[in-house]
């Protein structure tokens, strides 16, 4: 009985911080540079035949890159699904993502998208084994732990050690989870970079994230911080051991980036696509 009321409290809990998160999630807003795009169809046509190769190597592996295209058609592309996420959610976070990227950014030279457990992107650049961070995106909970001073030097030492795992511990390969508990938290944080970087740039890209961290939120309840080359995330429950195990269905929304050009004129597109779902219970 006890039993079953502390879960319950759980699952609230949990959705609560979900909502939190979901509310900051819409909160974003973000710009950066113009390049320039084409938008002929022969772009758009191997865009496609990309896609569905993403798509279908997606149930079988979480990170895969390739390319197809002559000169100025050749597009490169990239997904990345995070490491606990089973094939079946990858393949499933690919198919999403695939949509999403083809409906949102139709023809555009480069773009984005984050989902709950995968990104995908493309872009006429060869973007392969390079370091991204200019654009990062972080997301928190605005309510923030009662005793913020503990909490940090919690948070602190976690990340310390979940960075230099996934960074250098090469049969970790670019991912680690830690999970810390003090007298009053437990906090379960993880992190991961795309594994065509170096271990150099992969600390590097957790670094940045970190220092983004600390000025933005670093008491808060929850932080995730999302690059094109890294993942550096914590929270107050164990998201990562949560995902295929129970029927937990959580889809934060996702983000996406478009940088077209159309008619000769540069221009920025951000959309969000705000597909918010939360279902299943705990
Ligand atoms: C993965 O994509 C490649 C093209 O990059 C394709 O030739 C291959 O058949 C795909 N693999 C699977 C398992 O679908
Ligand atoms: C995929 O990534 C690897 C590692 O960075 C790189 O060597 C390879 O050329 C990439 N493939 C394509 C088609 O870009
Ligand atoms: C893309 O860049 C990577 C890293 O610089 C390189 O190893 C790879 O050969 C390139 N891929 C293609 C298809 O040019
Ligand atoms: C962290 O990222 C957010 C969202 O991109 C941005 O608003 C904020 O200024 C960044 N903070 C730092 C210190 O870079
Ligand atoms: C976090 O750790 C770094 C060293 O890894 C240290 O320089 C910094 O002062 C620490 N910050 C806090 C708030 O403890
Ligand atoms: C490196 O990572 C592996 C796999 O995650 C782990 O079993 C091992 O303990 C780690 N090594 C060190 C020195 O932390
Ligand atoms: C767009 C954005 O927020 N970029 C930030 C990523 O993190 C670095 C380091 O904190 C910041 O300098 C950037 O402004």
């Amino acid at each position: 009985m006890g039993k079953k009321i502390s879960g319950s409290a759980k699952s609230i809990q949990l959705l609560l911080l979900l909502c939190f998160s979901l509310s900051n999630f819409l909160d974003l807003a973000y710009a950066d540079p113009c390049k320039s795009c084409s938008d002929n169809s022969p772009f758009k046509n191997n865009l496609e035949i990309l896609m569905s190769y993403l798509r279908s190597n997606a149930s079988v592996s979480k990170l895969y890159n390739t390319s197809t295209g002559n000169d100025l058609d050749r597009i490169y592309a990239q997904y990345m699904c995070l490491n606990y996420a089973t094939h079946d959610e990858c393949s499933t976070c690919i198919k999403v993502a695939s949509q999403t990227i083809t409906r949102l950014c139709p023809g555009d030279k480069e773009a984005v998208v984050w989902e709950e457990l995968c990104q995908l992107r493309y872009s006429s650049q060869n973007f392969s084994a390079h370091l991204d961070v200019s654009r990062n995106i972080s997301q928190y909970i605005k309510k923030e732990v009662k005793n913020p001073a503990q909490f940090r030097l919690m948070v602190n030492e976690t990340l310390d050690n979940l960075i230099e795992q996934a960074s250098f511990n090469g049969s970790a390969n670019m991912y680690a989870t830690r999970e810390v508990t003090t007298d009053t938290y437990t906090s379960y944080a993880l992190a991961q970079c795309s594994a065509d970087l170096s271990p150099y740039d992969c600390n590097t890209c957790l670094q940045v994230s970190r220092a983004n961290i600390s000025s933005c939120c670093d008491a808060s309840r929850g932080v995730r911080v999302l690059s094109r080359s890294c993942y550096l995330w914590y929270e107050f429950y164990s998201f990562y051991e949560v995902a295929g195990a129970l029927t937990v269905v959580v889809i934060l929304g996702s983000f996406i980036y478009c940088l077209v050009k159309r008619n000769g004129i540069e221009k920025c597109s951000e959309v969000e696509g705000n597909t918010a779902r939360i279902a299943g219970t705990l």
